[in-house]
Order: structure tokens, then sequence, then C-alpha cells
């Protein structure tokens, strides 16, 4: 800091009515937390259920504003979509057909391209690509509004790889539902509908992930609501050489194979540490889930990855709590700690709190946004790809650098449940930390349940080379510095 903290409290005095409680953010100019690659979404059952509408495509894959139900949403921009290949297929070969578990949801049952085993060849008869045209629609409209990067992910293998033949896990839960013989079935799944997509769809996938939380035993049979495998790390390792090979023989050794979309944290450490180095070699980029939210050792998996080489992503987070708290905190807890290259939310249109906009995919009804919607677009509408990530050195705030446009970005959260209080942020390690007196405009959600949901304000201004902002208990606040060099 180049001022000392009296000269500080008196420029916030002389420029504020009330001085409270200030915490003073230093944004730390030389850290490099990686390049954004963005923001993204799974779209599996809710694009299932909406993948024909264009307003929804909007509201999440671009930056425009809409009204929707009589609310005014800014576009989220999202630039990333994760396909989910099917496993589901509703045909009966040489006596065998799907196998449903009780409990299954219709709206997660998700039709799958490889209809039998009798010919792997994709313009045979065993496969169907006129299957899941609504996710796929969905697919396509994110293109077209700018979503840049695509990844193939699978909840299972089709269901007649499967022991039992059910796509929501092996009878027990806990026990390898793919056959011996069908390892490599499941990868040429996987790699022909890589090839079919970049030779008919318009696009490449970028990654593809053969698993989702695969050490788990929740994937059951008898119980499952919706398409799950669970995979022994061993067989992991396998099915992923399989992956990688398929993938080469088809030309399309440029795109990734992801791995393994563990439930947590502390999951995903121990299976990175167990698949061996072949199969890490084989791996372009760790994904893994934020499913245990606060807790987990997200520095040691950084570690890891990184000293590896490789990029990590948050490929999936989601929780049921409507008034984006969590969500806050656990994406504030990544950015520090994580330090992934992008964050992809699971069901932005889903029930219970768990959807950024309320919605029944099964219902087929959509409400309104929560106040988690606003939440989140006051991160993805400003750190956009490309940005540098950067360390404000708190669990309060993440900060990121456009250095095209020599814009800084600047997130930061109060936590407080019924105070407020003034938080200040120090720009001086920047070697331009903007003009004195500029414009920072600013914007505020507040998190619960109502409330300011991303209101623009033009109000606040540099200050030699610091600012402040008067937070509400639960505001989220975004600012945008420009004419900052690093
Ligand atoms: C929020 O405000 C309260 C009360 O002024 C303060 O004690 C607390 O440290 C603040 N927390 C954050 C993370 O800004
Ligand atoms: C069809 O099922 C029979 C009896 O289970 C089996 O012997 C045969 O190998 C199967 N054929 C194919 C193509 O799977
Ligand atoms: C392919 O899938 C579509 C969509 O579910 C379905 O309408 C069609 O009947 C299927 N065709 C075959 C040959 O299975
Ligand atoms: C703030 O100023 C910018 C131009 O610097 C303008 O584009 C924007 O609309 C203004 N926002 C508000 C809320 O007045």
């Amino acid at each position: 800091m180049h001022h000392s903290s009296l000269t500080w409290v008196l420029l916030a005095i002389a420029n504020s009515p009330v001085v409270k409680a200030d915490l003073a953010t230093t944004i730390v100019a030389s850290s490099n937390n990686g390049v954004w690659e963005g923001w993204g979404t799974s779209l599996a059952w809710w694009a299932k259920a909406f993948g024909s509408r264009d307003d929804l495509a909007d509201i999440f894959f671009s930056l425009k504003t809409s009204t929707f139900n009589g609310q005014t949403l800014p576009g989220l921009g999202l630039n990333i979509a994760r396909y989910n290949a099917g496993a589901s297929s509703w045909n009966s070969y040489n006596g065998s057909s799907m196998v449903v578990s009780p409990k299954m949801i219709p709206s997660r049952q998700v039709e799958g391209y490889w209809k039998d085993w009798a010919s792997t060849s994709p313009s045979s008869a065993s496969w169907n690509w006129s299957a899941d045209g609504n996710q796929r629609n969905m697919l396509w409209k994110a293109r077209d509004r700018g979503a840049t990067i695509f990844e193939l992910f699978s909840n299972s293998p089709m269901w007649w790889m499967c022991v039992n033949h059910n796509p929501s896990g092996s009878d027990s839960g806990s026990a390898d539902n793919l056959q011996s013989w069908n390892y490599d079935s499941h990868a040429i799944y996987l790699a022909n509908i890589a090839k079919y997509a970049n030779d008919n769809w318009g696009f490449k996938f970028q990654s593809v992930e053969p698993f989702n939380e695969p050490v788990s035993d929740w994937w059951n049979g008898q119980t499952g609501t919706q398409e799950g495998c669970h995979f022994d790390v061993g067989t992991q390792a396998t099915v992923i050489g399989y992956l990688r090979s398929e993938l080469d023989d088809r030309g399309l050794s440029g795109t990734m194979v992801s791995a393994s979309d563990e439930n947590t944290y502390d999951l995903a450490i121990s299976t990175f540490n167990s698949l061996g180095s072949t199969a890490l070699g084989q791996i372009g980029r760790v994904n893994v889930h934020g499913y245990q939210y606060g807790g987990g050792r997200r520095d040691t998996l950084y570690s890891l990855v990184s000293a590896a080489g490789k990029k990590l992503w948050n490929s999936e987070y989601g929780e049921s709590d409507s008034t984006g708290s969590q969500l806050v905190s656990n994406l504030l807890l990544d950015f520090r700690w994580l330090k992934p290259t992008a964050w992809v939310y699971w069901q932005v249109l889903d029930g219970g709190g768990w959807g950024l906009i309320d919605a029944d995919n099964d219902a087929l009804t959509i409400n309104n946004a929560n106040q988690k919607y606003f939440v989140v677009a006051q991160f993805t509408r400003h750190i956009r790809p490309g940005m540098r990530i950067l360390d404000a050195g708190s669990d309060y705030a993440v900060a990121a650098y456009d250095a095209t446009n020599k814009k800084l970005v600047i997130v930061a959260v109060n936590w407080s449940s019924n105070s407020a209080q003034y938080i200040n942020f120090d720009l001086s390690q920047f070697s331009v930390p903007g003009t004195n007196g500029a414009l920072v405009r600013r914007w505020e959600t507040l998190i619960g349940s109502s409330g300011s949901q991303y209101a623009a304000y033009n109000d606040t201004y540099l200050s030699g080379s610091k600012f402040w902002s008067y937070f509400e208990a639960g505001a989220v606040q975004t600012f945008e510095v420009s004419g900052v060099s690093i």
C-alpha cells in the first residue's frame, strides 16, 4: 500500500458522510490466477425440456436484456455449453431392452444415439442421429449467440452397455455398471458423437468427458432418479485410454479428454492420485464438481493439477439456495483457492431453488428468476473470456483484468446479515491505476429474496489510486475501472 491507513481513513471521511468498519482491499496486480475461459451451463434436462426456446437462449447465452415473465433480465452471456450424450433408448434388440429405475424422473431420461450393438458404424441403422433434438437445438442456439466452448459429457453409457441394462446405475450403486466387453464401446459412442458433430453440426467439441461423479456410489438402478454410473478408478483409466485412441482414430487428436467430474474437491484429489501416469497423460483437463461447497482442499487440487500442466474447471455447480448467498460464497472460494479457468452452473432452469430461473422440466412451466440469477449476472457479464484473474487477497472479492481494453473488474460482497459498511479498493499496485476522479461504473444485487437486481449506478469515482463503496448487508457489487495498466 502506498498510503498509510491514516491517510486512507482521512480520504474516506472527506468523501463520505459516515465511515464505519472499513475493509481495505488491495488488488494484487502481479497475480495471475489464469486466463478466464468463461462461464457455462450444462444442457441436459432443461434443454431437453425447453430446447426450442429462442427467448431462453437469449437470456442465457447473449448479453442482451430481455423482459421475461414481467421481469427485466440482463443476459448472462454464458459462452460454454456442456452437452449430455444420452444413455436411454426405447427400442429392443435381440430380446433386450432398457431397464428403467422405478424412481426415474422422465425429464432426466436423455435419448442416446446408439440404439444397439449390431454395428459401430455411425451410418448404420444402429445409430439414430435424429435422437435428442431439443437438447441439440439449444446447443445450436447457444453457438449462434456466441458460445464458443462445447463439451460432450456422459452421465451413463448407453443402457445396453450396462451390466443390468439400467442407465441409472448398478443394482448396488457402488459396483461398476459398464460391462467389460463395452469399455471400448463407451469410448466409440462418445468419439462417434464428437466426430459427427464435427462433420455435421457446425462446431467442434473442445473436450469429451466420459464420466459423471464416477467414484460415488449413489448411481443405483433400483432407486435412481436420473442417469448415472459408477466407475472404479482403474476402470476410469482404461476407458480414458480407449477414448483417447478412438478420438485420435477419427482425426480428433485436438479434442481433449477431460476427467473425472468427481462430486467433490477431495474425491477429485484421490482420483487424480490413483489414475496412474498413463491415463493422466491422456487427460487435457481436470473437471471437478463444486458439491463440497465450503469444505474440501481446493488448494491441494489446484496444486496437483497445475503442477501436472493441466487445465482445471469447476464443471458443475448447483444448490437449492435461491438467494445466491451460497453461490457467491462458494464461487469466491473457487476463485481464491481452486483457481479454475471456467465455471459451469448445472441447470439454469430447475425447481426447488436449484435453477437460476425457477422451472419444472416435467410440467414444462417456467416461473420467475431467482435472486441467484442476478447474483450470477454480477460475475458473468463482467468477468469475460480472455481476462486475467487477479487475487484480491480475500474471500469477499475477486478481480479480473482486460489487457486489451485496459479495464479492471472487481466483484465483492459483504456477508454481514445485519449491518452495512464501506469496502475500499486499493489499486496502488497497478502501474496506472486509472485516472484520478474518473468514473467507476458499478452494479449491485442484494443476496436474499428481494432487493436490487443488477441495478446500475454512475456515482463512484477514483480518488488517487483508490475508490470505495457503501455495501448494504448482503450486497454483491461489481465495479469497472477504465484506463488501468498492470
Ligand atoms: C460486512 O459488514 C460487517 C459490518 O459492518 C463487517 O463486520 C464485515 O466484516 C463485513 N464483511 C465483509 C466480508 O465485507
Ligand atoms: C442374442 O442373444 C443370444 C441369446 O442370449 C446370444 O447367444 C447371441 O449371441 C445374441 N446375439 C447378439 C448379436 O448379441
Ligand atoms: C430416431 O429418433 C427420433 C426422435 O426420438 C424418433 O422420432 C425416430 O423414430 C427415431 N428413428 C429410429 C429409426 O429409431
Ligand atoms: C454510466 O455511464 C456510461 C458511460 O460512461 C453509460 O453508458 C451508462 O449508461 C451510464 N449508466 C447509468 C446507470 O447511468
